[in-house]
């Protein structure tokens, strides 16, 4: 039951190497977000809802995607004054029959502004914005704002980490923790692998085998709770699949020696109180996947994972074997009687 002990340290391994490494080429490639300006025009036309109407649609473009922090400036490209209302205009036709004027929402409102003339707002909600022009209800647009997903690691207020992995000291200045994840962008329902290792944070050097308690809270809620957890050499790890976007922090605390470890270099107290650290970010909503049937494996699981295996290959033949004799065993006796009967003089 050694081996697969083994091989578990060793694919830690392997995950907190590629980490690294991708940590490294992620934190070289980053830019960092700026507020967008987009512009749409108001064409010529459009202050005539006939079907002869120059304009081919009211607001060009009329469908616009941005960002949240990102400015629109409308153009007013016609020959009469228009404006940029907030809210559900009448449609092309509608407004003919019921004299439907629109409804107005009171988000934005241009008010009136004249060929020639600008008007700029800039959204700071995410959201889908319907608007429409007063003068004309026929005159229709939207604008959808989404949340910008960063590229790159940050904290919880969306703050860049300018060093990733993060390296925080415990309030006790005994424990130094190195802490990343990867993806370095968390989205739900996409496996995220948060990997950490820890160091004496006065001599600088690998804390080989430590116990500790570590719990996920998302949205205030703790989500995932493991008491007395042991990392390996190599460090540690463990997954999680956020189902619903947030922010998140993940705790670790009560970081104890495991066991007797010799090579200890500072003596632990027991008093583990100070012995905490926690690291916060923030989890998108994923657009392109909304569901995962992926499963969380921990490394606890892992290793169940391999005994199972370990009791597919020897209880499984086992029980074959097993069967086989006594099936061979039963049938012997059986044809014996057969034979016995066959010869059994009359
Ligand atoms: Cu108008």
């Amino acid at each position: 039951m050694d081996i697969p002990k083994i091989k578990i340290l060793k694919f830690c391994n392997l995950i907190i190497f590629g980490g690294f490494i991708f940590g490294l080429m992620m934190m070289s490639e980053v830019p960092y977000s700026d507020a967008e300006e987009f512009m749409i025009s108001i064409p010529y036309g459009a202050f005539n809802p006939e079907l002869n109407t120059p304009a081919e649609v009211w607001y060009d473009p009329p469908g616009l995607r941005i960002h949240v922090g990102d400015t629109v400036t409308w153009s007013n490209d016609d020959r009469e004054g228009h404006t940029v209302t907030s809210g559900v205009g009448a449609g092309r036709f509608d407004w003919m029959g019921t004299k439907n004027l629109g409804t107005p929402d009171g988000i934005f409102d241009s008010e009136r502004f004249m060929p020639g003339e600008l008007w700029s707002y800039t959204f700071e909600k995410e959201g889908t914005f319907d608007y429409f022009c007063v003068i004309h209800p026929w005159m229709e647009g939207m604008v959808f704002v989404e949340t910008e997903i960063p590229e790159y690691p940050h904290d919880a207020t969306g703050k860049k980490f300018e060093e990733f992995p993060i390296y925080q000291i415990t309030p006790d200045q005994s424990v130094e923790i190195n802490f990343s994840w990867e993806p370095v962008v968390i989205k739900t329902n996409e496996k995220v692998n948060f990997i950490y290792r820890f160091y004496d944070a006065v001599y600088d050097l690998p804390l080989r085998k430590m116990q500790y308690d570590i719990s996920i809270i998302h949205n205030g809620n703790v989500v995932f709770d493991e008491k007395d957890a042991v990392s390996g050499a190599g460090g540690d790890y463990r997954q999680w699949i956020y189902d619903e976007p947030g922010t998140t922090i993940v705790k670790i605390k009560n970081i104890r020696p495991y066991g007797t470890v010799a090579e200890m270099e500072i003596k632990f107290t027991d008093n583990t109180s100070g012995r905490l650290a926690d690291f916060s970010t923030i989890v998108y909503d994923n657009t392109e996947k909304t569901f995962t049937t992926e499963r969380i494996v921990q490394p606890k699981q892992t290793l169940q994972f391999y005994y199972e295996i370990a009791i597919a290959i020897i209880v499984v033949p086992a029980i074959m074997l097993l069967v086989a004799i006594k099936y061979m065993w039963k049938s012997k006796p059986t044809t014996s009687i057969n034979q016995e009967r066959k010869s059994s003089p009359i």
